[in-house]
Formats: structure tokens, C-alpha cells, sequence
């Protein structure tokens, strides 16, 4: 068969994501390390020492980043080491953060910050977290001190990571801090997270013109089960408007639209200038009068479908395609801030890794405003309620010793980085089970 090869555009991001919690360690002053010593997460398992960034071994996994030709990476601030106590900024916190993002620079890569991914510094838990408007304020003056010490590196800013996962897993389904199942305390907190991104949107702006500033939405598809049952439609409908279109919908017109209400938050109108979408996996929809906190809709994977290691990802790349072209009604340029599966053997990553990038391709073609993508993750991470069972990362770590290794996807991911494309060469060499339909012919 002759060669050929998907191009990307000049100037694509390539990267790997992380978040705070999940690789620095010895992370003691927030919800999530409260939530661990109450005994929510998998028993025996604990954060621990993560990936020992705290430790100063983020060096060594931007090196191994930049020399597989990562140009960009994107990483997550603690708020809680920031600001520990209301009234006291750690300034040695910052200078951290000031050395790791200059780190990236310094290995050629460029940083994507987000300020806010899961965790809340326990001062903001005991206030009433994000059901509690006053952390839209404190929020607010976190973003601002941040931006103001790390503008000379940072000019690429995520305000709040998967606020629709945070509503949703912390206040409907529990698995989350602080584990209510209660609609009400949900929709609550997604008016304050929207009030809390359009805070830090003008705040970011005053302080550095030219920053880009947007959201990230975990996107998932959600596909009616019976495609001939019109209660089917829609609940699939609804909770696609509640779970994918709610921020980004909002950050464009300022207009919250819940299930049975719509509320007008001015100020988070045209607050995005791109929009960072997280895709994992697609959700079969069906009726069920049963299913109240999930909007009556209840969700499932397709009996079909190929699933990862432990049932957490339906492998469905034509959803990336999907979740783009969805992204584009915002008018904003899309970056693909999270895509990966968990895979402890690196079985099935390399061609999910090759379908999914597949599809961006397919996407840009069409000249849909893809700007990049970051790969989640870069080494095994904390994987919160989930604690160490699921292994993201290019890189498996052994966490007693901080050992890395890594995994094919490793060099895959280094040779489609380097060569900014997706050749047939390497769907031979790394998934030759899907050559002839990528390649047909
Ligand atoms: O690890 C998480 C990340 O923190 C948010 N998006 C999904 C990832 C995989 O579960």
C-alpha cells in the first residue's frame, strides 16, 4: 500500500494535561485530601505523593515531554497552596509555579494554566464552597494575584476545569466532596462556577490584555437508545443542553439556561475566546421515570461497545468528531484540553490514541477551528475517587519507587508530535488493525 499522511496545521499544539492534586502530592490543605482521610475514595488507596511534583519531579517529565516533541503543556494551580488561610498569600507557593511554568519555556513548550480543577482550599469548603456566592469574590482575588505573578510566563489561561463534572459528580451523583444528591445545591453551584469563570474572564483581561481565556466542558455524547422512542430523544436532548451546552452556552450570552428556567448573568456574556473541550466517551440515553437526579434520562455504555480496562470509557472516536463539530456553534476557536484512556497495558491507548486524532484531522479539513491538543495524560496520575486503578498516562509510574517507564503510546505519541502529522507508517506499526480504514486502499 502507498504511504500517505494526515498533515496538521503549522503552529498546532501538541501537549500532554495534568491537574495540581493529581501529580503534585503531599497535598493536605483541600477538599479532595479531606474527602480521601473520610474514606470516600477506593479503600487503601491515598494521593500520597502523586507524581512528586511538589518534589521538583516535574523536571524530569517536561524533559521527557519536550524531547517526544510536546509544544505545549497544559497543568493546574493549587488555589489551597496559594492561599492557604483567607488572609495569607504563600508566596513560596508561587514561586513554584513561577519555576514550573518557566520550565516549560525554558524546554520550548508553551503553558496552559487552569486556575481552578476540582479542588477547593478547605477555608472555602467550611464557607459552603461554590453553593456559597461569596466564592465568586474569593476566587476572583486568587485569579488576580496568580495572573499578576506569573504573567511574564502565562498568557493562556483556563478559568474552571469541567465545571459540568464538578456540579455533577460533587452535587447529584455524590462520588465527588462534598457528595450531595441534590439538584437544587447543583444548579446552585453551576450559577456560582459561571458567575466564578466570568469573574476571572474581566479580572484576567484588566491584568494582561492580550491573555486567551476560556472554559473547559467535559463533552460527552449523548445518544437516544432507542432512536425511534420519542421519550428517549428527549431526555438525551436535555441533559446534552444541561451537561455539555450549559457553560459554554452561557459564557457566549450570558444566559443560564436550566432544565425548567433561564437566568440572566450579564456580565458572563462573551466570556470565552476559546473553548477547551475534554472527550473521553459517548452515553446511550433511555427514558426512565426512575432516573430524577439524571433528569430521567438514564445513561449507559451500548452493550457493543468496546470498553477500557475498567468499564470507565466506551471507545467511540467518531465522538471527537461529533464533540468538535458541536464546539463550533460557539464561534470560538476549539482546543482539545483532555482526551486519553485508562490502559495499564497500553493495549488499546495506541489506537485510541490514532482513531481519536484521526477524527480531529477529519475535522480540520473541514476547516473547523481545531488549535490543539493535549493528551491526558502525561505519566499515571491520582485518578480522584478512582483512586490509583486507572492508568492515564503515556508514562506508567510505579508509585512506591517514582519509577517512570514508558508505555508504545509513548513513542506514538513523540513520532505523530515530531512529524505534526498521523502517517500510515505509523498505524501499521502501532494499530495495523485499523490500517485499511484509515487508509483505505
Ligand atoms: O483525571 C481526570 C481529569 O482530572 C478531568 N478529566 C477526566 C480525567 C480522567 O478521568
Amino acid at each position: 500500500m502507498a504511504q500517505a499522511t494526515f498533515k496538521f496545521p503549522k503552529d498546532f499544539m501538541w501537549g500532554t494535561a495534568t491537574a495540581s492534586h493529581q501529580v503534585e502530592g503531599r497535598n493536605t490543605n483541600n477538599n479532595w485530601y479531606q474527602w480521601e482521610q473520610e474514606g470516600h475514595i477506593i479503600p487503601g488507596h491515598t494521593c500520597g505523593l502523586a507524581c512528586d511534583w511538589w518534589g521538583g519531579r516535574w523536571r524530569e517529565d517536561f524533559d521527557r515531554a519536550a524531547e517526544g516533541g510536546q509544544n505545549a503543556h497544559r497543568l493546574s494551580l493549587e488555589w489551597s497552596r496559594i492561599q492557604p488561610t483567607p488572609d495569607r498569600w504563600d508566596e513560596d507557593a508561587l514561586d513554584y509555579y513561577r519555576q514550573v511554568v518557566r520550565g516549560l519555556h525554558e524546554r520550548g513548550m508553551r503553558p496552559m494554566v487552569t486556575l481552578h480543577h476540582f479542588t477547593d482550599p478547605l477555608w472555602i469548603t467550611e464557607q459552603g464552597g461554590w453553593e456559597n456566592e461569596k466564592t465568586v469574590g474569593h476566587f476572583q482575588a486568587y485569579v488576580e494575584k496568580v495572573v499578576t505573578a506569573l504573567k511574564e510566563y502565562v498568557t493562556f489561561w483556563c478559568t474552571i476545569n469541567e465545571p459540568n463534572v464538578y456540579a455533577t459528580m460533587g452535587y447529584l451523583m455524590g462520588d465527588f466532596p462534598p457528595g450531595k444528591g441534590d439538584l437544587g445545591s447543583a444548579f446552585q453551584v453551576m450559577t456560582n462556577l459561571l458567575k466564578g469563570h466570568a469573574a476571572a474572564y474581566h479580572a484576567i483581561h484588566k491584568i494582561q490584555a492580550e491573555a486567551e481565556v476560556g472554559l473547559v466542558v467535559n463533552y460527552r455524547g449523548m445518544v437516544p437508545h432507542r432512536a425511534w422512542f420519542p421519550l428517549d430523544k428527549l431526555v438525551a436532548g436535555l441533559q446534552s443542553r444541561t451537561y455539555n451546552d450549559f457553560f459554554p452556552h452561557a459564557a457566549t450570552t450570558g444566559k443560564l439556561k436550566f432544565p425548567f428556567k433561564t437566568l440572566t448573568v450579564s456580565e458572563a456574556q462573551k466570556t470565552q475566546d476559546f473553548l477547551g473541550i475534554n472527550y473521553y466517551t459517548q452515553d446511550r440515553v433511555s427514558f426512565s421515570l426512575l432516573a430524577v437526579k439524571e433528569l430521567f434520562g438514564k445513561r449507559f455504555f451500548d452493550p457493543q461497545d468496546e470498553v477500557s480496562e475498567t468499564g470507565f470509557i466506551a471507545n467511540h472516536p467518531s465522538g471527537m468528531y461529533d464533540a468538535i463539530k458541536w464546539g463550533r456553534q460557539f464561534n470560538v476557536p476549539l482546543i482539545v484540553t483532555e482526551n486519553g484512556v485508562e490502559d495499564s497495558t497500553g493495549k488499546l491507548r495506541p489506537r485510541y490514541l490514532i482513531e481519536h486524532i484521526h477524527q480531529i484531522w477529519r475535522g480540520l479539513n473541514h476547516n473547523w477551528p481545531v488549535k490543539g491538543y493535549f493528551h491526558w495524560s502525561l505519566v499515571d496520575n491520582f485518578e480522584w475517587e478512582r483512586g490509583w486503578t486507572q492508568r492515564f498516562g503515556l508514562w506508567e509510574l510505579d508509585i512506591e519507587t517514582q519509577t517512570r517507564t514508558p508505555r508504545p503510546s509513548a513513542e506514538l505519541y513523540a513520532e505523530i508530535c515530531q512529524n505534526n502529522a498521523l502517517s500510515s507508517q505509523m498505524v501499521e506499526e502501532y494499530a495495523p488493525e485499523v490500517l485499511e480504514k484509515l487508509f483505505p486502499g
